[in-house]
């Protein structure tokens, strides 16, 4: 991995002079950036400083396993730090500070931006933004091996909980030579694999399994062999499900033989959010759903519109 040595040059200085960094994880926080700030805040305290981790959305449950996940505030952080981290946020509005707190975006602090998505628009002050890499934590390793910032076993373990979830267990086309290198090096460093498989794809509550099954039911594919399936806001109220148990059901949609690419569309509050997946080298998601407003990797992306879902019936007249 190529990382900009000019962003490096700046992140060691501002570690350097830190004595109280804050780590923001991107709102609903997935596997990669609570991965990505918990590792930043054990290295952080093991280098005698005092880091905060503040998020806008509590954690789902399946991420109770990650060491100091207790360390992980939500709600809306004071300016008065001296050092930044956000890692994993594609775009300002992902960290939900965006309107509150403009001042983290507009260069006035010490913000270190490390993020993997290609829609990223460098708003830090020190941006290490690496598109080809499978996970913020991914940079992250690479990150402090460059700076010779010591791995310990908790760290590893953050570190590698990310490379985990956006790789889909190493299932995904982001998982390259490279990311199975920075894995190696992270569970020779103590990294408990095991364990991180167990929690989060082995352990399944019932209302997330009654909500996969209205996923499940609801499949069909269109003409043009994309794979559609819907989830409303009914369903989620139903099975007692909240939004984030709706991960992984996309991959099952995504394993359609025959498919292009798969959508999972979602209604919250008013609003349709589609999810995006293939397995298709000629497919590119990103494009798809950026004309939708969207945007996201090639391989698997996003978008949210305004409205509601309907359900259309079709009849014919049948002999
Ligand atoms: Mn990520």
């Amino acid at each position: 991995m190529k990382l900009d040595q000019n962003a490096l040059n700046d992140i060691g200085a501002i570690i350097n002079q830190s004595r109280r960094p804050l780590i923001i994880p991107h709102r609903t926080p997935d596997g990669d950036t609570l991965g990505a700030a918990l590792g930043l805040y054990q290295v952080l305290k093991n280098l005698g400083k005092a880091p905060e981790v503040i998020c806008f959305d509590k954690p789902a449950d399946i991420f109770e396993f990650l060491p100091n996940i207790n360390r992980v505030k939500v709600g809306s952080p004071q300016l008065d730090y001296d050092a930044y981290f956000i890692p994993d946020a594609g775009a300002t509005h992902l960290t939900g500070f965006h309107e509150t707190h403009p001042q983290l975006f507009d260069k006035s602090l010490n913000v270190i931006n490390i993020d993997h998505h290609p829609s990223n628009n460098y708003y830090g002050k020190a941006n290490l933004v690496v598109t080809s890499a499978a996970s913020a934590t991914a940079i992250v390793t690479e990150m402090l091996e460059a700076l010779s910032i010591p791995i310990d076993r908790n760290t590893a373990t953050c570190l590698l909980t990310g490379i985990y979830t956006d790789t889909g267990s190493f299932q995904h086309a982001n998982t390259s030579a490279e990311t199975l290198r920075i894995a190696a090096r992270l569970l020779a460093r103590g990294a408990d694999l095991r364990h991180i498989s167990k929690s989060i794809f082995n352990t399944t509550k019932i209302s997330t399994m009654h909500l996969w099954g209205r996923v499940l039911k609801s499949i069909y594919q269109t003409p043009e062999k994309v794979t559609m399936a819907v989830v409303t806001e009914q369903d989620f109220k139903d099975c007692g499900a909240v939004y984030d148990e709706l991960n992984g059901a996309v991959d099952y949609v995504n394993s359609v033989p025959g498919s292009k690419y798969s959508v999972i569309l979602t209604e919250r509050a008013g609003k349709v959010k589609g999810s995006l997946r293939t397995l298709k080298d000629e497919v590119d998601v990103a494009q798809i759903a950026a004309n939708y407003g969207g945007g996201g990797h090639t391989k698997a992306a996003g978008f949210t519109v305004t409205g509601k879902l309907e359900k259309e019936i079709k009849w014919k007249v049948v002999e």
